[in-house]
């Protein structure tokens, strides 16, 4: 099904509408972005079958503005739209990297004031991959989870193809291991967002990082099932 260039609320309307069949089959699907503004009719299209979920989400940008250029449906203000429509449960929400060129003085709070748990680049620093992946396993707990992934989590030095880079991110090695880190949590969508393969640089190494985070939640899921059907059994996140 195509989107409809130009028209960002019939394009939502088609997204979810595709996605929601991918969810009643009990397929996990993984969207692979383009502009993070996909990430609410994901969210709607999964929502309506699961429920409402818990957000991971890796990014240098917390992506909660109420509106941009007075606009309510962009890249920006995705995940406060999330909140409002029900979408989300901000109690199990966590939002991990944030960082850089601050828009306005209550970027941040905007996230805490919704409820969610946020980490800036910064915080995740002191911390340490470890404590940060406790902290995310712990905020999730056994809530069915949307895991999304901007590529602008990572140092535009491992992940320049993006629209908004912020220098002074994580290594491709960083964000691997946090993926990693969400074994067991109860995947139920994810995405990895804000690829621009025109900014891409020698090597494709955005496209490259993409889809070895892509795999990287191909196994989790896989693990997943397996525990499934193996009547559950316990997932070692260190394995
Ligand atoms: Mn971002």
């Amino acid at each position: 099904m195509s989107v409809v260039p130009g028209y960002i609320e019939e394009s939502y309307e088609r997204i979810a509408a595709g996605l929601e069949e991918v969810h009643r089959a009990g397929v996990v699907p993984i969207v692979l972005g383009g502009d993070h503004s996909v990430a609410l009719p994901e969210l709607r299209a999964a929502a309506a079958v699961h429920g409402p979920l818990a957000l991971v989400q890796f990014d240098s940008h917390a992506d909660t503005w109420d509106a941009y250029f007075g606009k309510k449906y962009n890249h920006g203000t995705v995940f406060r739209r999330a909140v409002e429509e029900g979408l989300l449960v901000p109690e199990h929400s966590i939002q991990v990297g944030m960082r850089g060129s601050l828009y306005d003085q209550g970027d941040l709070e905007a996230s805490r004031e919704l409820g969610f748990d946020l980490l800036t680049t910064d915080a995740v620093r002191k911390l340490g991959i470890e404590e940060t992946i406790d902290r995310v396993r712990e905020r999730v707990g056994e809530a069915k989870a949307y895991v999304s992934f901007d590529v602008d989590f990572v140092d535009p030095g491992f992940a320049p193809g993006t629209g908004t880079p912020e220098v002074g991110g994580f290594t491709s090695l960083e964000a691997l291991g946090l993926v990693r880190g969400l074994s067991g949590i109860d995947i139920a969508g994810c995405d990895i967002v804000e690829v621009y393969p025109h900014y891409d640089g020698p090597g494709q190494v955005t496209a490259l990082l993409a889809a070895t985070v892509a795999f990287e939640f191909l196994s989790l899921l896989a693990r997943l099932r397996e525990a499934v059907q193996t009547g559950g059994a316990a997932l070692s996140r260190s394995e």
